[in-house]
């Protein structure tokens, strides 16, 4: 409500995207059709590193915005356009999608092997419980970092042992190991799981099977500071979406 230079830039984004996507419609990896997302201003910049992954419930947009329109699914598809997002993955992410997702079956892991958690970044499902096998040569002793959107202290455990955690907040956990200082890791709690981690090397994402409608999409990365746009999911087609010129944390 008080935030109308945010609405503003919003609605811009959003005009951006569709007139560009209007023109990409079997575009798929064509550069040069490219949605290019707007930062976000500084609020919303620092409500998505600050809190994490969060329902836009009080913000500025659309009051469509999050609302499957029903009509199917789309894909969104696009980089995080940023030397640094190539080294080690980030996450993208859908930020609130109306409706209730069932978990997985199976646990999603984060396993520990030469004294690395493996996968760096794993993003789940708010709810998911996290496998955490100690599948290395040495003890290993996890625990998460003050200001995490779960917090937990497995204690030392040793080879072949798996600890179980749940995750039921939505947000960045992150995690460390008290006994090898070099040890770090994240997990990432979505609200929805119209999520992907980006693939290293190009820092590219996809996110398939997106119920057609009107989100906000938002990204985590380690070392960058998170901006969101505004796209639009339209059945059978996919949305490329550019994050660009993107700042160090
Ligand atoms: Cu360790």
């Amino acid at each position: 409500m008080i935030r109308i230079p945010a609405a503003t830039s919003v609605v811009l984004a959003l005009s951006l995207v569709l007139s560009c996507g209007c023109g990409s419609e079997d575009a798929g990896g064509n550069e040069g059709e490219n949605a290019k997302p707007e930062p976000a201003p500084d609020p919303v910049a620092d409500s998505a590193s600050g809190n994490g992954p969060s329902a836009p419930d009080g913000g500025g947009g659309p009051a469509d915005l999050g609302q499957p329109d029903g009509r199917g699914k789309g894909i969104l598809a696009g980089v995080l356009d940023n030397t640094l997002a190539k080294r080690t993955p980030g996450v993208v992410y859908v930020e609130y999608c109306q409706g209730s997702f069932e978990l997985l079956a199976a646990h999603p892991i984060m396993d520990q092997l030469a004294k690395a958690f493996t996968p760096h970044v794993l993003a789940v499902l708010a709810g998911s419980t996290v496998d955490f096998p100690n599948s290395d040569d040495v003890r290993h002793s996890v625990y998460t970092k003050e200001g995490s959107a779960n917090d937990y202290n497995l204690g030392q455990y040793p080879t072949g042992e798996v600890k179980h955690v749940e995750h039921p907040k939505t947000g960045v956990t992150q995690l460390a190991c008290n006994i090898h200082a070099e040890m770090s890791g994240y997990v990432i709690s979505l609200q929805n799981p119209f999520f992907a981690v980006t693939d290293k090397g190009t820092a590219r994402f996809t996110i398939p099977d997106v119920p057609s409608g009107k989100y906000r999409l938002a990204f985590f990365h380690e070392k960058l500071q998170s901006v969101s746009s505004v796209v639009t999911v339209e059945p059978g087609k996919t949305t490329e979406v550019v994050f660009r010129d993107l700042k160090r944390k």
